[in-house]
């Protein structure tokens, strides 16, 4: 599929739903969760530290973790993928944008019409009452990053605090979901950009869509796993501002 078959099918829809994962965001240069991420981190597997069960296990460890993810989200800025979506938010009548991603980099460009399926790194939540707050980063670690950090306890209650973000088998926010599958359903392009779908709920997105009559543009550098109508095969800053830019000038 050419990029010029896509311009022409985004260009006459009215509703348009996103998906992104973590690729919109590897040209910012924030590591994926199934791709290489190097130096010390290289020998965890994301999917075993971010669990409940492993914050349990070992709150240092988790903690360090995400402080480290915290620094690279901090210093990394919006790419060309990020900015070319807030064009097109701008530009369609209907317009949702739905991110697995917790790094905030969506609303950081300008996005708006965000639903954040899988919570956000730069809040805090009580692992025993609850209660949010702003997550502190410490910038430093980005280039010297620690294996351990005892995570700070809440001020209320005394239990160590987490990052408020969504670990597997862990509920999504209130609602989310829904309206995440609202917007899918109403849609009649669904752009899906750098992600695996191999997480659900989010992954369901995608042939929910489908079902209901919306065409399926896939922008990623490797073959999307399920059936899908555009395949654009590159690098979400290098497809997505000519795409969107094609399709509404500007
Ligand atoms: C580029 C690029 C470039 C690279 N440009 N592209 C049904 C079937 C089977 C299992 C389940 C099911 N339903 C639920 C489950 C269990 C589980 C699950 O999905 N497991 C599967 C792994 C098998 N799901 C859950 O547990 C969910 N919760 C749940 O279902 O709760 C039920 C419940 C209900 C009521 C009460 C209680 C419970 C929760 C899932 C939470 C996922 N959380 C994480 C961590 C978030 C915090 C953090 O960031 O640390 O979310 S896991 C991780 O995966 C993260 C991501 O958002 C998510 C998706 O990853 P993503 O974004 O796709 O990244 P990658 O790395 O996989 O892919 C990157 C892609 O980019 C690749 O394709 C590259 O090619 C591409 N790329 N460069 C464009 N430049
Ligand atoms: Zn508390």
């Amino acid at each position: 599929m050419s990029l010029e078959q896509a311009t022409i099918v985004l260009r006459a829809a009215r509703a348009v739903a996103v998906l992104t994962g973590a690729g919109i965001s590897a040209d910012s240069g924030l590591p994926t969760f199934r791709g290489a991420r190097g130096g010390l981190w290289e020998r965890f597997r994301p999917e075993s530290l971010a669990t409940p069960e492993a914050f349990a296990r070992d709150p240092a460890l988790v903690w360090a973790w995400y402080q480290w993810r915290r620094a690279l989200a901090a210093r990394a800025q919006p790419n060309p993928a990020h900015f070319a979506l807030v064009t097109l938010e701008r530009a369609i009548p209907a317009f949702t944008l739905v991110t697995q991603n917790v790094d905030g980099l969506h609303r950081r460009a300008g996005s708006e019409r965000v639903i954040a399926l899988h919570g956000e790194l730069m809040r805090d939540r009580c692992s025993g009452c609850g209660r949010e707050s702003a997550a502190t980063v410490a910038p430093e670690l980005a280039d010297a990053p620690r294996e351990r950090i005892d995570p700070p306890r809440c001020a209320d209650c005394g239990a160590p605090l987490r990052p408020a973000v969504v670990w597997f088998g862990e509920a999504l926010p209130d609602g989310a979901m829904e309206r995440a599958a609202e917007a899918a359903a109403l849609a009649e392009v669904l752009l899906v950009v750098g992600t695996s779908q191999v997480v659900y709920p989010a992954a369901s997105l995608v042939p929910l869509a489908r079902r209901a009559g919306a065409r399926v543009i896939v922008v990623n550098p490797e073959q999307s796993p399920g059936d899908v109508d555009l395949q654009l095969t590159g690098r979400a800053a290098d497809l997505l501002p000519p795409l969107v830019h094609g399709a509404f000038g500007a």
